[in-house]
Protein backbone atom coordinates (compact mmCIF):
# COMPACT_ATOMS: atom_id res chain seq x y z
CA UNK A 1 0.00 0.00 0.00
CA UNK A 2 1.79 3.07 -1.35
CA UNK A 3 -0.81 5.80 -0.07
CA UNK A 4 -0.06 8.39 2.46
CA UNK A 5 -2.73 8.85 5.59
CA UNK A 6 -3.23 12.20 6.95
CA UNK A 7 -5.67 12.88 9.65
CA UNK A 8 -6.17 16.72 10.57
CA UNK A 9 -8.33 17.50 13.79
CA UNK A 10 -9.16 21.03 14.99
CA UNK A 11 -9.00 21.06 19.29
CA UNK A 12 -12.84 20.78 20.71
CA UNK A 13 -14.65 23.71 21.87
CA UNK A 14 -12.25 25.90 24.13
CA UNK A 15 -13.47 28.42 26.80
CA UNK A 16 -12.70 31.41 24.10
CA UNK A 17 -15.27 29.79 21.34
CA UNK A 18 -17.78 28.96 24.33
CA UNK A 19 -17.90 32.80 25.05
CA UNK A 20 -17.31 33.52 21.19
CA UNK A 21 -14.23 35.71 21.66
CA UNK A 22 -11.63 36.08 18.76
CA UNK A 23 -8.66 33.83 20.44
CA UNK A 24 -5.33 33.53 17.85
CA UNK A 25 -2.49 32.77 20.82
CA UNK A 26 -4.09 33.07 23.74
CA UNK A 27 -3.67 30.07 25.41
CA UNK A 28 -7.48 29.37 26.88
CA UNK A 29 -8.34 25.48 27.70
CA UNK A 30 -10.75 23.19 26.07
CA UNK A 31 -14.48 23.48 27.63
CA UNK A 32 -16.28 20.02 29.25
CA UNK A 33 -18.09 20.14 26.11
CA UNK A 34 -14.75 20.97 24.04
CA UNK A 35 -13.19 17.26 25.66
CA UNK A 36 -16.30 15.35 25.28
CA UNK A 37 -15.71 16.25 21.34
CA UNK A 38 -12.00 15.25 21.49
CA UNK A 39 -13.10 12.02 22.98
CA UNK A 40 -16.00 10.99 20.69
CA UNK A 41 -13.10 12.19 18.15
CA UNK A 42 -10.39 9.40 19.18
CA UNK A 43 -13.07 6.98 20.08
CA UNK A 44 -14.72 7.51 16.67
CA UNK A 45 -11.07 7.29 14.97
CA UNK A 46 -10.42 3.43 17.04
CA UNK A 47 -13.41 1.99 15.98
CA UNK A 48 -12.73 2.91 12.28
CA UNK A 49 -9.66 1.37 12.32
CA UNK A 50 -7.48 4.48 12.09
CA UNK A 51 -3.24 4.23 13.84
CA UNK A 52 -0.97 6.41 13.77
CA UNK A 53 3.03 6.59 13.62
CA UNK A 54 4.07 10.00 14.48
CA UNK A 55 1.54 13.35 15.91
CA UNK A 56 2.05 17.04 15.60
CA UNK A 57 0.36 19.78 17.36
CA UNK A 58 1.05 23.62 18.40
CA UNK A 59 1.93 25.66 21.84
CA UNK A 60 -1.19 26.06 22.85
CA UNK A 61 -2.76 24.07 25.07
CA UNK A 62 -6.80 23.78 23.67
CA UNK A 63 -4.83 21.61 20.68
CA UNK A 64 -2.51 19.95 22.93
CA UNK A 65 -4.78 18.39 25.39
CA UNK A 66 -7.14 17.53 22.44
CA UNK A 67 -4.24 15.34 20.90
CA UNK A 68 -4.09 13.82 24.92
CA UNK A 69 -7.22 12.54 25.12
CA UNK A 70 -7.58 11.50 21.35
CA UNK A 71 -4.05 9.74 21.88
CA UNK A 72 -5.51 8.23 25.37
CA UNK A 73 -8.90 6.87 23.62
CA UNK A 74 -6.86 4.98 20.72
CA UNK A 75 -4.84 3.34 23.40
CA UNK A 76 -1.45 6.01 21.71
CA UNK A 77 -0.44 7.81 24.83
CA UNK A 78 2.97 6.51 24.16
CA UNK A 79 2.89 7.63 20.62
CA UNK A 80 5.73 10.83 19.37
CA UNK A 81 4.13 13.95 19.79
CA UNK A 82 5.77 17.34 17.91
CA UNK A 83 4.76 20.90 19.27
CA UNK A 84 5.53 24.12 16.84
CA UNK A 85 4.89 27.04 17.13
CA UNK A 86 4.43 27.31 13.08
CA UNK A 87 1.13 25.00 14.17
CA UNK A 88 -0.62 27.79 16.36
CA UNK A 89 -3.80 29.08 15.77
CA UNK A 90 -3.72 32.56 13.43
CA UNK A 91 -2.96 35.00 15.19
CA UNK A 92 -5.70 37.50 15.68
CA UNK A 93 -3.93 40.65 16.79
CA UNK A 94 -5.49 43.63 18.87
CA UNK A 95 -8.80 41.50 17.93
CA UNK A 96 -8.21 38.92 20.67
CA UNK A 97 -10.51 39.31 23.27
CA UNK A 98 -13.26 41.05 21.37
CA UNK A 99 -16.78 39.18 21.23
CA UNK A 100 -17.56 37.90 17.64
CA UNK A 101 -20.86 39.10 17.52
CA UNK A 102 -20.30 42.12 19.38
CA UNK A 103 -17.81 43.29 16.64
CA UNK A 104 -20.35 42.33 14.10
CA UNK A 105 -22.88 44.68 16.01
CA UNK A 106 -20.53 47.25 16.02
CA UNK A 107 -18.57 47.23 13.11
CA UNK A 108 -20.62 45.54 10.25
CA UNK A 109 -20.66 41.60 9.79
CA UNK A 110 -19.00 42.73 6.47
CA UNK A 111 -15.99 43.65 8.12
CA UNK A 112 -16.12 40.73 10.69
CA UNK A 113 -16.08 38.03 7.45
CA UNK A 114 -13.20 40.46 6.19
CA UNK A 115 -11.17 39.71 9.68
CA UNK A 116 -12.22 36.06 10.09
CA UNK A 117 -11.85 34.51 6.12
CA UNK A 118 -10.42 37.06 3.50
CA UNK A 119 -7.13 35.24 2.21
CA UNK A 120 -4.69 38.93 2.92
CA UNK A 121 -6.41 41.69 4.71
CA UNK A 122 -4.63 41.65 8.39
CA UNK A 123 -6.63 42.28 11.12
CA UNK A 124 -5.15 45.14 13.40
CA UNK A 125 -2.39 44.57 15.08
CA UNK A 126 -0.74 44.78 18.55
CA UNK A 127 1.24 47.18 19.99
CA UNK A 128 4.69 45.95 20.95
CA UNK A 129 4.64 44.95 24.17
CA UNK A 130 0.94 45.03 24.99
CA UNK A 131 0.77 41.55 27.28
CA UNK A 132 -0.20 39.41 24.14
CA UNK A 133 2.60 40.58 22.31
CA UNK A 134 4.34 37.17 21.82
CA UNK A 135 7.67 38.46 21.40
CA UNK A 136 7.05 39.27 25.65
CA UNK A 137 5.90 35.56 25.89
CA UNK A 138 7.60 33.39 27.88
CA UNK A 139 6.00 30.38 25.87
CA UNK A 140 7.69 31.67 22.50
CA UNK A 141 11.34 32.26 24.03
CA UNK A 142 12.75 29.62 21.81
CA UNK A 143 11.46 30.86 18.75
CA UNK A 144 13.06 33.39 16.23
CA UNK A 145 11.53 37.02 17.64
CA UNK A 146 11.66 37.85 14.08
CA UNK A 147 9.11 35.11 13.44
CA UNK A 148 7.00 36.19 15.68
CA UNK A 149 4.10 38.28 14.72
CA UNK A 150 1.42 41.08 16.18
CA UNK A 151 -0.87 40.33 13.71
CA UNK A 152 -1.47 37.86 10.88
CA UNK A 153 -3.62 37.31 7.39
CA UNK A 154 -4.38 33.44 6.50
CA UNK A 155 -1.62 33.94 4.27
CA UNK A 156 0.69 34.84 6.64
CA UNK A 157 -0.14 31.39 8.81
CA UNK A 158 0.32 29.65 5.23
CA UNK A 159 3.95 31.36 5.28
CA UNK A 160 4.78 29.55 8.85
CA UNK A 161 2.41 26.48 8.84
CA UNK A 162 2.91 25.42 4.98
CA UNK A 163 6.96 25.30 5.08
CA UNK A 164 6.42 23.01 8.57
CA UNK A 165 4.57 20.52 6.74
CA UNK A 166 6.45 20.80 3.58
CA UNK A 167 9.82 20.30 5.52
CA UNK A 168 8.85 18.16 8.80
CA UNK A 169 5.74 16.49 8.30
CA UNK A 170 5.56 15.80 4.42
CA UNK A 171 8.73 13.79 4.67
CA UNK A 172 7.13 11.55 7.44
CA UNK A 173 4.10 10.82 5.06
CA UNK A 174 5.99 9.75 1.71
CA UNK A 175 8.24 7.29 4.38
CA UNK A 176 4.61 5.62 4.84
CA UNK A 177 4.46 7.05 8.26
CA UNK A 178 0.57 7.55 9.43
CA UNK A 179 0.63 11.36 10.69
CA UNK A 180 -1.99 13.10 12.93
CA UNK A 181 -2.07 16.71 13.14
CA UNK A 182 -4.08 18.49 16.04
CA UNK A 183 -4.20 22.27 15.93
CA UNK A 184 -6.84 25.45 15.14
CA UNK A 185 -9.66 26.24 12.88
CA UNK A 186 -7.63 29.01 10.34
CA UNK A 187 -3.98 27.34 10.96
CA UNK A 188 -5.65 23.74 9.55
CA UNK A 189 -7.57 26.37 7.04
CA UNK A 190 -3.93 27.21 5.94
CA UNK A 191 -2.97 23.53 5.12
CA UNK A 192 -5.98 22.85 3.70
CA UNK A 193 -5.81 25.51 1.29
CA UNK A 194 -2.32 24.21 -0.07
CA UNK A 195 -3.10 20.53 0.26
CA UNK A 196 -6.01 21.21 -1.65
CA UNK A 197 -4.85 23.64 -3.99
CA UNK A 198 -7.81 25.76 -3.09
CA UNK A 199 -8.32 29.61 -4.61
CA UNK A 200 -8.99 32.63 -2.01
CA UNK A 201 -12.31 33.02 -2.72
CA UNK A 202 -12.58 28.68 -2.52
CA UNK A 203 -10.84 28.61 0.72
CA UNK A 204 -13.32 31.83 2.17
CA UNK A 205 -16.33 29.85 2.28
CA UNK A 206 -14.25 27.12 4.25
CA UNK A 207 -14.97 25.86 8.21
CA UNK A 208 -13.82 23.53 10.42
CA UNK A 209 -15.11 22.54 12.94
CA UNK A 210 -14.34 21.68 16.36
CA UNK A 211 -13.19 18.22 17.41
CA UNK A 212 -14.36 16.45 14.03
CA UNK A 213 -11.31 14.35 12.44
CA UNK A 214 -10.55 15.03 9.05
CA UNK A 215 -8.92 11.97 7.10
CA UNK A 216 -6.92 12.66 3.83
CA UNK A 217 -5.94 9.38 1.80
CA UNK A 218 -3.46 10.32 -1.06
CA UNK A 219 -1.24 8.79 -3.76
CA UNK A 220 2.59 8.64 -4.05
CA UNK A 221 2.16 12.35 -6.05
CA UNK A 222 -0.17 14.11 -3.52
CA UNK A 223 -3.33 13.45 -5.20
CA UNK A 224 -6.02 13.24 -3.21
CA UNK A 225 -7.73 9.77 -3.26
CA UNK A 226 -10.92 10.23 -0.22
CA UNK A 227 -10.97 12.82 1.79
CA UNK A 228 -13.78 12.78 4.44
CA UNK A 229 -14.85 13.87 7.68
CA UNK A 230 -15.14 11.25 10.07
CA UNK A 231 -18.77 11.60 11.95
CA UNK A 232 -22.24 11.69 11.96
CA UNK A 233 -22.90 13.88 8.74
CA UNK A 234 -25.64 15.92 10.57
CA UNK A 235 -23.71 16.71 13.38
CA UNK A 236 -20.58 17.53 11.28
CA UNK A 237 -22.75 20.33 9.10
CA UNK A 238 -24.60 21.69 12.04
CA UNK A 239 -20.89 22.22 13.28
CA UNK A 240 -19.46 23.93 10.29
CA UNK A 241 -22.48 26.19 10.03
CA UNK A 242 -22.43 27.29 14.13
CA UNK A 243 -18.34 28.10 13.27
CA UNK A 244 -19.38 30.27 10.05
CA UNK A 245 -22.50 32.39 11.88
CA UNK A 246 -20.67 33.34 14.87
CA UNK A 247 -19.39 36.49 12.71
CA UNK A 248 -23.23 37.66 12.68
CA UNK A 249 -24.51 40.62 15.13
CA UNK A 250 -27.10 38.78 17.61
C1 LIG B 1 -10.59 30.67 16.55
C2 LIG B 1 -11.02 30.67 15.11
O1 LIG B 1 -9.52 29.79 16.65
O2 LIG B 1 -11.86 31.71 14.91
O3 LIG B 1 -8.89 32.30 16.94
O4 LIG B 1 -10.96 32.85 17.45
O5 LIG B 1 -9.68 27.33 16.09
O6 LIG B 1 -8.24 28.09 17.94
O7 LIG B 1 -10.75 28.22 18.14
P1 LIG B 1 -9.56 28.30 17.24
C3 LIG B 1 -10.11 32.04 17.01
P2 LIG B 1 -12.57 32.08 13.52
O8 LIG B 1 -11.52 32.51 12.55
O9 LIG B 1 -13.37 30.88 13.07
O10 LIG B 1 -13.45 33.23 13.94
Amino acid sequence: DKTMKLVLVRHGESEWNLKNLFTGWTDVDLTDTGRAEATAGGRALKEQGYDFDVCYTSMLKRAIHTLDIILDQMDRAWLPVHKSWCLNERHYGALQGLNKADAAAEHGEDQVLIWRRSFDVRPPALEPGDERDPHVQEQFRDVNPDNLPLAECLADTIDRAWPYFQHTIAPQLERGRRVLIAAHGNSLRALVMKIEGLSPDEILKVNIPTGVPLSYTFDKDWNILDKHYIGDPDTIKRKIDAVANQGKAK
